[in-house]
């Protein structure tokens, strides 16, 4: 039987998040009152990873549109919610990443089964596994059990880093970064060309990188998907390279739920088990929203880099 914890400040005593404590523990309102929705879409099954409260990249405004419209029966949060490494370099935490935490906790509070597992930058919060804390209980992997009765392992995917042994930094790499780098790869040339330097090419070793990036992708995937099948389970749930996907691999179905710095993205199963990847800037942008945040260029596409 887990030990249920109601307040977060006596899990966090000790830990470099201090003053995060007493807002998880605020029962006031959120500085951004809940969207008065008549009918959130309703889905079996929510996951979401890779938010990085705490951090300028969080795109919490969406965040909170995207929470304000949807919601579920179960809620996985997949790690790397809140970014605790930052944090202790900077403490940064605007009244919008307050109000991402307190629609969790209220969402917990109405009766949505909330699992937390933490992820790499809020691995903090892993010597909690097994407690529950507000309604959530916090795991260290989870087993989810589809509507069509599938068992998905639920894990962040840090664990696969070590054999992965790549540059997780060239996962971020976008299509627009690669762009500007053709584009500069051209300007770059006429510079040396004019100074009478042999040529070079930027481009060439960007794309290397690039290249470099949607190996890493497919290899973590692969991974992962072989080790969740090891474990004979049909598929993995995951986040942490903030690349959304929905795949088989060699037999085992393997989803990554994205993130909420770079995609905004998350992953959903719906009543008969089917499972679907929520871009929601892109359902803002269909319903008419104005942007709240610029979005940063997605991950490259597997695609999209075949030169
Ligand atoms: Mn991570």
């Amino acid at each position: 039987m887990p030990t249920t914890v109601h307040s977060i400040s006596a899990l966090t005593a000790g830990l470099p998040l201090g003053d995060i404590a007493d807002l998880f523990d605020a029962e006031g309102r959120p500085h951004r009152p809940e969207h008065a929705t008549g009918a959130r879409r309703r889905y079996r099954t929510v996951w979401i990873s890779d938010v990085h409260l705490g951090t300028r990249g969080c795109n919490a405004d969406m965040l909170i549109d995207f929470l304000d419209h949807v919601d579920s029966d179960t809620m996985y949060l997949v790690g790397d919610i809140i970014d605790g490494w930052q944090l202790k370099k900077r403490f940064y935490w605007p009244a919008a990443h307050n109000d991402v935490i307190w629609r969790l906790m209220k969402r917990a509070r109405r009766g949505t089964r909330m699992v937390y597992i933490p992820g790499n930058h809020d691995e903090m919060f892993r010597q909690f596994a097994g407690l529950d804390f507000g309604g959530i209980q916090i795991r260290r992997k989870a087993i989810h059990e589809t509507a069509d009765g599938r068992r998905l392992l639920v894990l962040h995917g840090d664990e696969f880093d070590a054999i992965t042994l790549s540059h997780r930094w060239l996962a971020h790499v976008g299509d627009a970064a690669y762009t500007m780098l053709m584009a500069l790869n051209r300007w770059v040339s006429a510079v040396r060309r004019r100074w009478g330097m042999p040529y070079w090419s930027l481009s060439k070793h960007a794309k290397a990188k690039v290249k470099n990036a949607v190996a890493f992708i497919s290899r973590f995937e692969e991974i992962v998907a072989e080790a969740a099948g090891s474990r004979g389970v049909q598929g993995v749930v995951c986040g942490h390279i903030h690349t959304a996907e929905m795949r088989e691999i060699a037999g085992v179905a393997y989803y990554n739920d994205g993130d909420w710095v770079e995609g905004c993205t998350a992953l959903v199963e719906h009543h008969d088990g089917r499972m679907e990847i929520l871009d929601w800037g892109e359902e803002m942008r269909r319903r008419g929203a104005p942007p709240a945040v610029a979005l940063a260029a997605p991950v490259p596409a597997r695609a999209a880099l075949a030169a």
